[in-house]
């Protein structure tokens, strides 16, 4: 990095560390976006002068509440809620709601800065936002889970809407407390709208939403592997995490000719030498979804895999990981394990799985590094077109959703590609979702005026 280029970056996070103590994770999604977008912020002084990048990551507003709920003890229990609407420039606020035991400010804040970037990458008119508690879904009874949404969306409810904000799901929010939060929704409003996407198929969803995010993932990843005249067919494959991504991803993945030989989940993983072919990844859907149970069980039902505790997957040799469980998931020894065991492609189904360790080595050896914020913006462009859909009150075909959310993959590579390519020829993903994603939300922002 030149000096005064350098200089910028430090003194401009000086600044915003000093203005947002101790949220670390929030500091850390800032520092790689500033770090990519400083010589195009130094070349456009009109940037500067409209203090375009002091705004953005500053969230346009942040809803913090209570959450009180009772348990099937009848105690009283209360939990942190949150919304944070980080930027509205180029559409609503758009983003999904977490229900993880980590969730706080600094984890939302990283998130729905991510989510104003992956946004205007999928080509859609959406502004980023992002949500959540620090509920753990996790042993709780399915009475427990729909009491808490209730809750949970009886403030939520006054703060979004189909053209202010629509959440979506994210860790621990899937198809049962998005019904929950949708329900209660709908009875406060008294209206039927598409203000929550990721609905049932019988009720609004769009096909291929639960799918969106691991296919998304996946064809960005041959999209890729393609730039080096190769593909998914025949290649192994870690994945890590063992929900709605990971899923996914595996299914994808496998049907492209791969190998899956890994899934996770915080307890450790397993690897299956065979792979996670079609049968076993049923088990996986039935297990997770239904059973809601842990990965460590694949390893009892299919004993040729074996189970480790207590770590993560990046230490089995494979050709591609698909990082799909959570922050900060591959440190920058395990990038190091990755590189060494022949890894030639990372692609981020969750969002900011590798450290700034990690990237640092996946770049510094060449290989192919997609940041989350390009490669899984699959699953909010799905969410965008299923907003097409609810507004239409129309319902589009599994392939022609497919067709779309395929074509806006190679839409996002390629601009990845245009504003990426270095001198050498490496493509830097993180560097092209960064320009590619800003200029968009920029350009509205000096239209609209100082807001
Ligand atoms: P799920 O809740 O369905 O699955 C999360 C998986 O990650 C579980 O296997 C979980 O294991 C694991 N995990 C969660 N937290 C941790 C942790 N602290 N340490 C280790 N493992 C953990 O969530 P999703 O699959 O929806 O989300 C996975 C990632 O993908 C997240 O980063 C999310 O932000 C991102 N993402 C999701 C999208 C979507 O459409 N759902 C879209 C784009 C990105 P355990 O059960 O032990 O907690
Ligand atoms: O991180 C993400 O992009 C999501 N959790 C999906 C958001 C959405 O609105 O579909």
């Amino acid at each position: 990095m030149e000096k005064h280029v350098e200089k910028y970056v430090e003194e401009f996070m000086d600044r915003m560390v000093a203005k947002n103590p101790g949220e670390k994770e929030f500091h850390q999604a800032v520092r790689e976006v500033v770090e990519s977008l400083a010589p195009y912020i130094l070349d456009n002084p009109v940037l500067m002068k409209m203090k375009i990048l002091e705004r953005i990551v500053e969230p346009e507003r942040i809803v913090m509440f209570r959450v009180p709920w009772i348990n099937d003890k009848g105690e009283v229990e209360i939990n942190k809620g949150y919304r944070i609407q980080c930027n509205s420039a180029i559409g609503p606020y758009k983003g999904g709601i977490r229900f993880h035991s980590s969730v706080n400010l600094s984890i939302l804040k990283f998130l729905a800065f991510e989510q104003t970037f992956k946004n205007s990458l999928t080509t859609l008119p959406m502004g980023g936002g992002k949500g959540g508690s620090d509920f753990s879904p996790r042993g709780k009874s399915d009475n427990e889970v729909m009491r808490f949404c209730q809750s949970f969306m009886t403030e939520l409810a006054r703060h979004i809407g189909q053209d202010t904000d629509v959440p979506a799901g994210d860790i621990g929010v899937g198809a049962r407390a998005l019904g929950y939060m949708f329900g209660q929704y709908k009875r406060l409003r008294n209206e039927f709208t598409g203000t929550l996407t990721g609905k049932g198929a019988e009720w609004g969803g769009s096909p291929l939403r639960p799918e969106a995010t691991g296919y998304g993932t996946c064809y960005f990843a041959q999209e890729m592997l393609a730039t080096r005249s190769t593909s998914l067919d025949g290649k192994i494959v870690a994945v890590s995490g063992s929900g709605n991504v990971a899923q996914f991803a595996v299914q994808k993945a496998t049907q492209l000719g791969a190998r899956v030989v890994t899934l996770s989940d915080s307890n450790g993983y397993i690897y299956d030498p065979d792979g996670i072919d079609a049968e076993k990844l049923a088990y996986v859907f039935e297990l997770k979804n239904i059973f809601r149970g842990r990965i460590r069980e694949y390893a009892d039902k299919y004993p040729n895999a074996k189970y480790v505790a207590d770590q993560r997957p990046w230490s089995v040799k494979c050709d591609i990981a698909l990082p799909c469980a959570t922050q900060n998931e591959v440190s920058g020894k395990e990038a190091a394990t990755l590189v060494g065991n022949g890894c030639i492609c990372v692609a981020e189904g969750a969002n900011m799985p590798s450290t700034p360790e990690a990237i640092a080595v996946f770049q510094k050896a060449r290989i192919l590094y997609a940041p989350g914020k390009a490669a899984n913006a699959g699953g909010v462009a799905t969410s965008g077109l299923e907003m097409t859909q609810n507004s239409m009150r129309l319902k589009w075909a599994p392939e022609e959703v497919d067709a779309r959310l395929h074509s806006i993959m190679r839409d996002i590579h390629a601009a990845c590609t245009k504003y990426g390519t270095e001198e050498d020829g490496y493509i830097n993903y993180v560097k092209g979702a960064n320009i590619a994603g800003f200029i968009k939300v920029a350009n509205a922002m000096l239209a609209h005026g100082v807001v």
